[in-house]
């Protein structure tokens, strides 16, 4: 085999023997004539991007093989074929982390969450008293990193070039924040709640390399939503998603959803901590849009990305392009959708690229802020190239756009999702 004649001969006999069995080869065997062709961009905006980063899998503890994106901290994506259900398994859901030092093991003889600040009774809490003193609540609600898909912006932005893996669905079990809130006394002159978990940066104290903080309004409505939850699909938080309890904030993008919350702020000042101030910042803009000119011009006002809620989304999890599709044989078009506005009510899915849409199916609701699944039935006829497409609309009449969005920290991608398919006669 180390004659390179011979290894070319079996290499594209290989090739051949995928092609009759109806698999599509990914790339082209490489002879010499073809060898000077251009590779596709593996995560550019062209209508079929790769749905996940192109990263190698990595196993962690608690986790099945998930696709590394950055080791310190630790970034990880969810493969899209966890996406066939509403909630995403525990195992397979994604992880980020800023920081480094994260913890590996807690203790919960001497944990305690910390309510402090502009209270009347600051509170020590312990598990026992999370699990015992207060009402149980649930609620299903995606989790997804501002940065979901940022590899699809152009020009690309800095940060995490994550595929749209970065996200998941639970059902989180804990306690209302409200519930805490009202036994600590919450005293006037609160303008926002602060949220601190467990692990630190190796950065000096008081910047955003040492400690990842993250503020709330005090008037914003989603307070009344949140929950502590010590809970996710039914079982103890895995280590990496937050252990032992995370704060749950639905609708919004997971950069509030504080992992190991151990610390509750009352603050009487707005928080000016890097992760609020400098980072998560969105263009006060429609759809949090603007250009590199403006950014570079200095013109553009920025928010923090909570005064938005995460806009609505659907994505094609099958059939995903690896392989042929036959004439005659009927496939299940399938995927998720969600809104942080609500309730998805319609989902849409187009056989030409988005020319034309034909309704689809929506699978069981599982209340506002949860994925839901959609199905349709196609039984192609004419063998060809297909390029799928899918649209969701939610309750409040929000519908996704087909143009691309496109802000410096990469945030608020919810651009109609395309999948090129191939069908094949059946003779
Ligand atoms: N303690 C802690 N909580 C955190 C973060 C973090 O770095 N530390 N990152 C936030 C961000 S930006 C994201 S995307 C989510 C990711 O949640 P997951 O790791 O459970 O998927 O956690 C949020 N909560
Ligand atoms: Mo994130």
């Amino acid at each position: 085999m180390d004659n390179p004649m011979q290894r070319r001969t079996f290499l594209s006999r290989a090739i051949g023997v995928l092609a009759a069995a109806g698999a599509l080869p990914l790339v082209k065997a490489q002879t010499s004539s073809q060898a000077s062709e251009a590779l596709p961009s593996f995560t550019g905006p062209q209508a079929n991007p790769y749905w996940n980063g192109v990263n190698p899998f990595v196993v962690y503890p608690q986790k099945l093989p998930l696709l590394r994106l950055t080791d310190r901290g630790i970034q990880l994506e969810t493969p899209r074929q966890y996406f066939r259900t509403a909630f995403t398994p525990n195992e397979a859901f994604f992880v980020r982390y800023h920081l480094d030092l994260i913890p590996n093991s807690i203790d919960l003889s001497s944990w305690r969450l910390h309510i402090e600040g502009n209270v009347e009774k600051p509170l020590t809490l312990s598990m026992q008293d999370l699990l015992t003193r207060f009402k149980p609540v649930s609620v299903a609600a995606v989790n997804q990193c501002s940065g979901n898909s940022r590899s699809r912006f152009q020009p690309r932005v800095a940060g995490g070039q994550w595929g749209n893996g970065a996200m998941g669905n639970a059902l989180w079990t804990g306690v209302r924040l409200m519930d805490l809130l009202q036994e600590a006394g919450v005293k006037p002159g609160t303008v926002q709640l602060q949220f601190q978990g467990l692990e630190r940066g190796p950065g000096p104290e008081g910047k955003g390399s040492n400690a990842f903080m993250k503020s709330l309004d005090w008037n914003d409505p989603v307070l009344q939503e949140c929950v502590i939850a010590y809970q996710m699909n039914g079982e103890p938080l895995p280590m990496l998603n937050g252990f032992p309890v995370r704060l749950v904030v639905p609708g919004k993008f997971s950069t509030y959803w504080m992992k190991h919350l151990t610390w509750i702020r009352a603050l009487t000042q707005p928080d000016d901590n890097f992760w609020m101030a400098i980072a998560y910042r969105i263009p006060d803009t429609p759809r949090g849009n603007t250009t590199p000119a403006d950014v570079a011009a200095g013109k553009v006002k920025t928010v923090p990305i909570g005064n938005v809620n995460m806009p609505v989304r659907s994505f094609i999890v099958d059939p995903d392009g690896s392989s042929k599709l036959v004439v005659g044989l009927p496939v299940e078009i399938r995927g998720v959708a969600f809104s942080g506005y609500g309730r998805v009510t319609r989902v849409e899915v187009s056989l030409d690229g988005g020319k034309t849409w034909r309704v689809a199916q929506l699978g069981e609701y599982y209340g506002p802020y949860s994925f839901r699944t959609w199905s349709f039935q196609w039984k192609p006829t004419q063998p060809g190239r297909y390029t799928l497409a899918v649209r969701a609309t939610d309750e409040k009449g929000n519908v996704q756009p087909d143009e691309p969005v496109w802000n410096p920290g990469g945030y608020l991608w919810n651009r109609i999702e395309r999948q090129d398919v191939v069908v094949g006669t059946a003779s």
